[in-house]
């Protein structure tokens, strides 16, 4: 696993000194004054066998319109995610048509470990979600992005991937928040039901 993540952190488009600090130990890690504002928790995933705690990312569900997101050719739409797990009368998603993606807000941000995970639909018989997470410093600019992984989905609502797990190393380098890039492949996606679990070691 630890391999394996920093494998995946090679891949970061970062300061070079990001792949040296989150490959080596970091005592100080739950010490960073990161922002842990999160708001309540709960475990919208627990139907699927995920029973990490997450809060709800700010507008996470579309149900404020586009507000707080950065779209390019994607938009909100009628529909949302069928599982309903943030709230019953939920009625809207972010459709994303081949070539567009959406940016999502700044997402709470834990000091030992966070997991990011959303609801998505694939619409059409092929294609893939990029997944990205934009990192930025405490002024608000970019740093990097870190290049998570692509998937295909299913052609029904179903959680999407567990995005990452940052042992909180972020902060080490300066990454003060985080946010959800997702762009559609050859294909056309639906997303909805932004989570981030703050807390993932306590797991
Ligand atoms: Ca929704």
């Amino acid at each position: 696993m630890a391999a394996d993540f920093c494998a995946r952190i090679w891949r970061v488009a970062i300061l070079g000194m990001l792949g040296f600090a989150l490959c080596v130990p970091a005592a100080n890690a739950s010490l960073l004054g990161l922002n842990n504002d999160c708001g309540a928790a709960s475990q919208p995933f627990a139907q699927f066998g995920d029973y990490r705690s997450y809060t709800f990312g700010a507008n996470g569900g579309l149900e404020a319109g586009a507000t707080g997101w950065s779209l390019s050719g994607a938009r909100v739409v009628s529909g949302n995610e069928s599982y309903y797990v943030h709230s019953s009368s939920d009625r809207f998603s972010l459709s994303l048509p081949d070539g567009s993606s959406g940016l999502s807000p700044q997402m709470c941000m834990g000091t030992t470990s966070t997991v990011l995970r959303f609801f998505m639909k694939r619409n059409t018989a092929s294609g893939s979600l990029r997944v990205q997470v934009v990192l930025r410093n405490v002024l608000g600019s970019v740093i990097g992005v870190l290049d998570w992984t692509t998937t295909s989905g299913s052609t029904s609502w179903a959680p999407g991937p567990t995005v990452l797990n940052l042992d909180s190393l972020l902060g080490l380098v300066g990454v003060s928040s985080i946010q959800l890039k997702l762009t559609a492949q050859g294909g056309s996606f639906q997303v909805d039901d932004m989570y981030v679990d703050p807390w993932a070691s306590r797991n």
